[in-house]
């Protein structure tokens, strides 16, 4: 097994259960309990919403949200964590029912960005330059609600004011077609990349692929994570699974589909992803029918899957596809990748 690569999860990956026709079925876990366990489940990081770190940020000063973050770093230096990323939720603020920077009212835009760099103060104090922007609402149910051609002026407007709060800071976006909204701006890698190339510092703009978000939208989640790979702006993955089109499940990685998962893991390899020092982030939920006590399998079973699924890149045979490609027998190929997946002789 390798130990190259490095894990993280957020504290919404460890929940209760409850979903949108449900309370919640298992007690909830503390957060220190929570940071205990990243370390004691194999992992290196910690994913975190603002408001994960430092409740009501709002509420706060800059020196404030940053001090309060110092000591959330305090408690994960303890346990030898770092913090991988910070993004900002706006989406559960009753102000952004809307949207946030793509709000119809001035003024909710104007709260998104003050939000924003409230999340910057909290990175600065958990010790890290990523920001996420997982752009939730950003999007219509009612495609004449908005202008779209104003919407992703006032999304480019609202990253430079972020680069411009703080030099230091990096934004990966991650994309999502829908889910809050029926249709989200920027749903693809291709989207998120293109914005990026114009914010004013397109350098420090570039993306996260989750794999559920990548299913949702119809496309292949190895090709998008190679379309941003071959750019140098994948800054993170939310690695998970989905079947098919409906809700965003979150599913365990590769619990779906095994094959998806295996070539999402090959393309890892061939770019060098963990000599690059990112993470692998694992967006899973533990189904709710899970017990307490038996809530966790949800990450173990995801880290697990990936660093055999590792091992099987690594152990496949180079040389029979080098022939197969040669011979152009992808049929000979794809009955060699099943093979080894399936360990048949
Ligand atoms: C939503 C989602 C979020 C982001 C972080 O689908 O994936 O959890 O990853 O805001
Ligand atoms: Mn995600």
């Amino acid at each position: 097994m390798t130990t190259a690569y490095r894990f993280s999860f957020g504290p919404w990956n460890i929940h209760t259960g409850a979903d949108p026709f449900g309370p919640e079925v298992r007690p909830a876990i503390a957060f220190g309990r929570k940071v205990k366990l990243c370390r004691e489940l194999g992992f290196q990081a910690m994913q975190f919403h603002d408001d994960d770190a430092v409740p009501e940020p709002e509420k706060k000063t800059p020196a404030q949200l940053e001090k309060a973050a110092v000591e959330v770093r305090k408690i994960l230096e303890a346990e030898g964590l770092a913090a991988e990323f910070v993004a900002p939720r706006l989406w559960e603020n009753p102000l952004g029912i809307d949207g946030g920077y793509t709000a119809n009212d001035p003024a909710v835009r104007h709260w998104a960005i003050e939000r924003s760099k409230k999340a910057i103060d909290i990175a600065r104090g958990l010790g890290t330059k990523l920001m996420v922007l997982w752009l939730a609402r950003e999007g219509t149910y009612i495609r004449e609600s908005k202008n779209a051609l104003d919407s992703h002026k006032y999304l480019l407007a609202a990253i430079n004011a972020m680069l411009e709060y703080d030099k230091e800071i990096e934004i990966a976006i991650e994309p999502k077609p829908n889910e809050p909204t029926d249709h989200a701006y920027i749903p693809t890698i291709g989207h998120a990349l293109a914005l990026a190339s114009q914010a004013a510092d397109p350098s420090r703009v570039g993306g996260l692929i989750e794999t559920a978000h990548a299913l949702l939208a119809g496309l292949d989640p190895s090709d998008e994570m190679a379309f941003a790979l071959s750019l140098g702006k994948l800054w993170s993955v939310h690695l998970n699974d989905q079947n098919g089109l409906k809700f965003d499940e979150d599913k365990s990685f590769g619990m779906a589909n095994l094959r998806a998962a295996y070539n999402q893991v090959r393309i890892l390899e061939l770019a060098g992803y963990a000599e690059s020092g990112r993470y692998i982030g694992l967006d899973v939920k533990a189904l709710r029918t899970q017990k307490a006590g038996a809530d966790l399998r949800h990450l173990t079973n995801s880290r697990q899957l990936f660093l055999a699924l590792v091992e099987k890149v690594r152990t496949f045979d180079r040389k029979l596809e080098q022939q197969c490609v040669a011979d152009r027998d992808y049929e000979a190929l794809e009955m060699a990748v099943i093979a080894h997946l399936m360990g048949l002789k």
